[in-house]
């Protein structure tokens, strides 16, 4: 039998992350669960391995290049990276936002993107068809009041993934973004407002359904397994409800 193939997936500890590791296991893909809760992905890893399929967690700060670094010399190939770490802090107006938030989310969302890609790229290539997918948000596509620092950042990682996908055309990597718009996981808006229960909740209130993280993880899987000359540039995924950032219908 024909080893495995590498999916790595970084903020693999919950939400969105943790569902796409499950949906590439199952795919059949060998994932490799990274995150900084080590606790959080050894149980998924578990999970995934005690289902039939095959996983390993290996805790990683993403913002860390030398630990990046170090974790990109466990592989000799890597087919598929989902650049999917990152997350929002605030939801404050550019006149009062706190810059170290701000200073933060690029390091998370675009940084932290940049290291996991430079330094798996040449596995990528080696795989001889790899994949390497950004989970951006709408809101690297539109701003919205109270979103500038977020905005910024995910702005950035979807200038990322448009450029690698100039610079690299040519060569057997394809580069994938999914930009979701409203997703109900249990740490998004949690994180954002500084673990504010009522704030975060105010967030989905009224939304009929908001997206879950399984259904992102169905879209992200959905792009990996199209065949290798099929490049998904860009995906949008909005709940129903959700017409844009700042339109959405609220049963109030
Ligand atoms: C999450 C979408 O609208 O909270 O990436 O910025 S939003």
């Amino acid at each position: 039998m024909a080893p495995s193939r590498i999916a790595v997936v970084t903020g693999a500890s919950s939400g969105i992350g943790a569902a796409t590791a499950r949906r590439l296991a199952e795919a059949g893909y060998r994932v490799v669960l990274t995150a900084r809760r080590e606790d959080r992905i050894e149980a998924l890893a578990k999970e995934i391995n005690d289902a039939g399929h095959q996983a390993t967690a290996y805790p990683l700060d993403v913002t860390d290049r030398a630990a990046v670094d170090e974790f990109a010399t466990a592989f000799s190939t890597v087919s598929v990276l989902v650049n999917n770490a990152g997350g929002a802090l605030g939801a404050d107006p550019v006149a009062t936002g706190d810059p170290a938030d701000w200073r933060t989310m690029y390091e998370t969302n675009v940084i932290g993107t940049l290291n996991l890609t430079q330094a798996l790229l040449p596995k990528l290539e080696a795989s001889g068809d790899g994949t390497v997918v950004v989970v951006s948000s709408t809101a690297g596509h539109a701003t919205y009041e109270g979103g500038a620092g977020y905005v910024a950042a995910k702005h950035g990682a979807h200038v990322l993934a448009e450029t690698l996908r100039l610079e690299i055309v040519g060569k057997p990597v394809r580069v994938i973004e999914v930009a979701p718009g409203m997703v109900k996981t249990d740490e998004f808006a949690l994180t954002r407002f500084g673990g504010d229960e009522e704030k975060a909740a105010k967030v989905y209130q009224g939304v009929a359904e908001p997206l879950t993280a399984d259904d992102v993880a169905d879209t992200i899987a959905w792009t990996v397994t199209r065949p290798s000359h099929v490049n998904i540039d860009l995906l949008v995924v909005r709940p129903r409800a959700q017409a844009s950032n700042t339109k959405v219908h609220r049963d109030l």
